[in-house]
């Protein structure tokens, strides 16, 4: 499951709550979304604004997850501005924080930059990763790391057709199932076959936008892909905000979730019912 911003929606940071993936619906993985910076307002809660604040957010939801046996992507989250480019230096820092206190810890993955978009090609991308990657690497020689791919992570094609010069690396597909339906299940399924390594750290059960459009029939499809092909994926979002894409109805504590469906959006019921069956629970 991911959250939806830390910086906003800092009270999901919450062993109580990521125990109830875990155990209700079946999870094995949490990813902290850390946006940097936003175009609208609301900005000064975020990333860029008060970096040791939302620094310390994210340890601590990495701790929880560890303390839960969970694996836990932290997810450095450029929607705006959609060239990672424009953070390098901050980016660097950051991840070379991180991945010194989280130095082999096997819990942990480093999504450097969720999802480029308006401008930056993949050259630009690569030029981007190949900054960040070194400073894990110096701390971290094994871990995870997921990198965005353009057009908010949906050109994989061109991580497949000249890859990173790293290990251990795998790209990130995002889809929103109202969205993108066929083209994009078949272009994984190319990159798939040709052996690229795929993550999709995020996607939703509605329009791209995050509000309308929930569709059962596009989402159980990609599941079913996703299953078929044991790729990880995650669900955005764990959040009470009134829009489609929100597990979670308003005003629910998501310090303290239940288990159960009594909180949750028809969004949420459809995932955690599919999470369940998956993880044989129901
Ligand atoms: C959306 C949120 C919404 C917020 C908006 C702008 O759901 O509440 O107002 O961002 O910050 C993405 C992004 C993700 C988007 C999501 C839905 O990674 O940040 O969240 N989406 O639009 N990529 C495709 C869709």
């Amino acid at each position: 499951m991911s959250t939806h911003g830390l910086g906003w929606f800092p009270d999901a940071v919450s062993k109580n709550s990521f125990k109830v993936f875990r155990d209700d619906w079946g999870c094995n993985a949490m990813r902290l979304a850390m946006y940097i910076e936003e175009s609208w307002g609301g900005s000064e809660s975020l990333y860029l604004a008060q970096p040791d604040k939302n620094y310390k957010l994210v340890t601590e939801g990495v701790d929880a997850c560890i303390d839960l046996g969970m694996y836990v992507i932290v997810d450095w989250h450029i929607l705006n501005p959609g060239d990672p480019n424009n953070h390098t230096a901050e980016a660097k820092d950051f991840f070379d924080k991180l991945s010194k206190k989280y130095a082999n810890c096997p819990n942990i993955i480093y999504e450097i930059c969720n999802e480029p978009n308006s401008g930056p090609d993949w050259n630009r991308v690569k030029t981007y990763a190949n900054a960040v990657i070194p400073v894990i690497r110096a701390n971290d020689p094994d871990a995870i790391i997921v990198c965005g791919t353009p057009t908010w992570s949906q050109d994989i094609d061109r991580a497949l057709s000249s890859p990173l010069d790293y290990s251990n690396v795998v790209y990130a597909l995002h889809f929103y199932a109202n969205t993108h339906t066929d083209w994009l299940r078949d272009r994984l399924k190319n990159c798939y076959n040709s052996g690229l390594p795929v993550l999709v750290t995020e996607y939703g059960t509605c329009d791209a936008s995050g509000n309308g459009g929930f569709n059962t029939d596009q989402t159980k499809k990609w599941l079913d892909l996703m299953d078929r092909l044991n790729i990880g994926y995650f669900n955005w979002s764990f959040c009470n905000k009134g829009e489609t894409a929100s597990a979670f109805k308003g005003g629910t504590n998501l310090s303290n979730i239940s288990a159960g469906e009594s909180q949750l959006t028809e969004s949420g019921k459809l995932i955690r019912k599919l999470y369940r069956k998956r993880a044989g629970l129901s």
